[in-house]
């Protein structure tokens, strides 16, 4: 028999971006995409009916105001697209209000399959629900190819989002959604104002520690999914505010010197005492 040359195995998607970011010389990154696996879902939804964090909830009470006025610009048929539409819930009111006028179209669109069978759900007395397991451009491409000749999209991106690209990133972003859509189409944008900065790190912080068990369970689900050897009680949640990038930053914190090996992204990760993995990054809007 003859030797197999040597093919190194492909790295998954999810292996190959905690490879990337752990192996960073400077700051260490993960991308806060893969906080929403199943746990990770759910805490995001704790967090959303905490008091400290109010963006959801202000986001929905908007919307409510709204949604008629809004719904009244669309004549029908209409299609509603929702970037990372999350488990649906902000979403009722417009499709609600659109519904009463014609039939609608709903494609939410997000990587966290939960969150999609949450949203088919719960929603499908006001809309024809078809959920898009995808990342976002990719989820608009495939919406839109779906597209009846007359109907109109409305794309939604509600919940600040936006707020996990950077800034330079955000109009790229939407120049890239812009471009698959057409004239009379639109995009609803939500996103957070800055607010004092205690007020921000306790959204961030909260006392409860529902932020802190969301941040934690991206190292818990490298445990699970990669083969991880992450020690959890080892790293320290942490939220700060960059005031000159406008920006909450969630990071995370080694307690002490470690090592951690991940088997599936084929990486052993030296952390120093103090040095932190940076997750995420929620920047803020002025109304400007
Ligand atoms: C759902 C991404 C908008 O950035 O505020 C909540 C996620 N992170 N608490 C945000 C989050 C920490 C949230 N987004």
């Amino acid at each position: 028999m003859s030797a197999q040359p040597c093919v190194p195995l492909a790295l998954s998607e999810f292996a190959f971006e905690v490879h990337a970011g752990l192996a960073k010389e400077g700051q260490k990154t993960l991308p806060c995409r893969y906080f929403y696996d199943d746990v990770g879902t759910a805490l995001f939804q704790t967090i959303s009916l905490l008091p400290e964090y109010g963006l959801t909830r202000a986001d929905e009470r908007v919307l409510r105001a709204h949604a008629g006025e809004i719904a009244a610009w669309f004549p029908s048929p209409v299609a509603v697209l929702e970037l990372g539409s999350g488990t649906g819930s902000k979403t009722r009111r417009i499709l609600e209000a659109l519904s009463t006028r014609g039939s609608v179209v709903y494609y939410p669109i997000d990587v966290s399959r939960t969150a999609l069978q949450c949203c088919r759900s719960e929603l499908s007395d006001v809309a024809e629900v078809v959920p898009v397991e995808a990342s976002y451009l990719e989820g608009v491409t495939r919406a839109v190819s779906l597209r009846k000749t007359q109907e109109r999209i409305l794309t939604l991106f509600l919940g600040s989002t936006i707020g996990n690209f950077e800034r330079a990133e955000m109009v790229q972003f939407l120049q890239e959604v812009r471009a698959r859509l057409r004239p009379g189409d639109a995009l609803l944008l939500g996103t957070d104002l800055e607010k004092s900065e205690s007020r921000m790190t306790l959204a961030y912080d909260d006392p409860l520690g529902v932020t802190a068990a969301f941040n934690v369970n991206l190292l818990a689900r490298i445990n699970r999914e990669l083969g991880g050897d992450f020690v959890i009680g080892e790293f320290a949640h942490q939220a700060r505010y960059n005031r000159s990038e406008r920006r909450m930053e969630m990071h995370l914190r080694s307690r002490r010197d470690q090592e951690v090996f991940i088997r599936a992204a084929e990486i052993a990760v030296r952390f120093r005492r103090g040095e932190t993995i940076w997750t995420e990054s929620s920047h803020k809007f002025e109304l400007s």
